[in-house]
């Protein structure tokens, strides 16, 4: 049995800001671009959740929401710092550390539980050390597995601890909206719903061959982790994977939109796939093959994770855009996004039109 536990800084830009400018504490504050040019909401305090902020809203929507919030720039250097600082606070617990992203890691405490000392006060101790050296809260979900312990840090946030007890996974999960699963997105949700399975519980509920019948392969995996059984184990270095999708054109093609299209789709793949690994990356690579077959890449790296399938595209297509010329045809286009490597001494800061 393995003791996993998951950490993950509360509002973690907007709460480096309330850090570094005293004057913002307590405050609704909003980190990310300006309403003007069409931005969109990084982090945002506890205190501009109460008024329906969330992360990715756009600027505009958040300002309507509450015009008093207060809108700060992101600074990516400096939260790649503190990033740097609590990985390295983690990895005085245990070597086995698992960056997802800045702000959040799975740690496999395994060897370091005593009868003195059970999982759930390592996980005391991770945060009382965390709040004493950074002067910020995390999250901390401790479990027998990855799944359940990020489902558990998410549950009390901000300043939570929640703990599993071994055994009790199936209990814990079993209220819980599906939606919370690892790889249950809206449209799986959607589909379950339309057959009475709304929590973990009905989900759990369900036979190994109903799952499968309607989704496949995926069905059921899913069902495991609704059962709360997830052998997946913390791994350390992930620097040298990628994660890629592409096609070859059934005809080459000079025209944009389809180009465009067609990024689009890629993206969204890779997504799903990196959705599925718990990875993200901070750089996308465009691979082209013109008529001739001449191929190439370009790529570029952006100053946080690259999430949602929506950011890969924009990013991809940002590459894409300038290699396109009337005349110019294609005949395989890729989209892949690579870069999982530990926090890097310096962030580079975004240079892509939109980020
Ligand atoms: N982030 C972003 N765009 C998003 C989501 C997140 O730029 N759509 C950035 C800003 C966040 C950071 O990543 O501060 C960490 O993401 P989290 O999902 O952990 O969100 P927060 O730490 O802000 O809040 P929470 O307390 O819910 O963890
Ligand atoms: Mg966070
Ligand atoms: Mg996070």
């Amino acid at each position: 049995m393995r003791h996993i536990l998951h950490a993950d800084f509360d509002a973690f830009y907007a709460s480096v800001e309330q850090l570094d400018n005293p004057n913002l504490r307590g405050k609704p504050v909003v980190v990310g671009g300006s309403p003007e040019a069409r931005g969109v909401v990084a982090s945002a305090s506890y205190e501009a959740r109460r008024f329906g902020i969330r992360s990715a809203m756009p600027m505009r929507t958040a300002f309507q929401r509450c015009p008093q919030a207060i809108r700060v720039r992101s600074r990516f250097d400096r939260y790649g710092e503190v990033s740097r600082r609590v990985m390295s606070i983690f990895r005085d617990f245990t070597t086995l550390v698992e960056p997802l992203s800045l702000d959040e890691a799975y740690l496999d405490v395994t060897d370091s539980v005593t009868p003195e000392r059970p999982p759930g006060r390592i996980g005391r101790e991770l945060k009382a050390r965390v709040k004493v050296e950074l002067k910020l809260t995390i999250s901390v979900g401790v479990a027998t597995s990855k799944s359940v312990a990020k489902i558990a840090s998410d549950i009390d946030k901000p300043d939570g601890l929640t703990i599993v007890p071994p055994g009790s996974e199936r209990e814990f999960l079993a209220p819980l909206a599906v939606e919370k699963l690892w790889g249950v997105g809206p449209k799986t949700a959607a589909r379950l719903a339309a057959e009475a399975v709304h929590t973990i519980g009905d989900l759990a509920a369900q036979s190994e061959e109903w799952c499968r019948v309607r989704f496949g392969k995926m069905g059921p995996e899913m069902r495991l982790l609704a059962l709360g059984r997830d052998d997946r184990a913390v791994v350390v270095d992930r620097s040298r994977k990628s994660v890629s999708a592409e096609t070859t054109l059934s005809e080459d093609t000079d025209d944009p939109e389809a180009l465009f299209e067609l990024v689009n789709r890629l993206s969204q793949r890779v997504a799903r796939a990196l959705d599925r690994r718990e990875l993200q990356g901070r750089t996308v690579k465009l691979k082209l093959r013109l008529a001739d077959f001449t191929t190439f890449t370009r790529q570029a790296t952006v100053g946080e994770p690259l999430g949602s399938s929506d950011e890969i595209a924009m990013a991809a297509t940002t590459l894409l855009r300038p290699e396109l010329e009337p005349g110019r045809f294609f005949r395989l286009v890729g989209v892949g996004v690579t870069g999982f490597e530990e926090i890097p001494d310096e962030v580079i800061q975004p240079r892509l039109a939109g980020f």
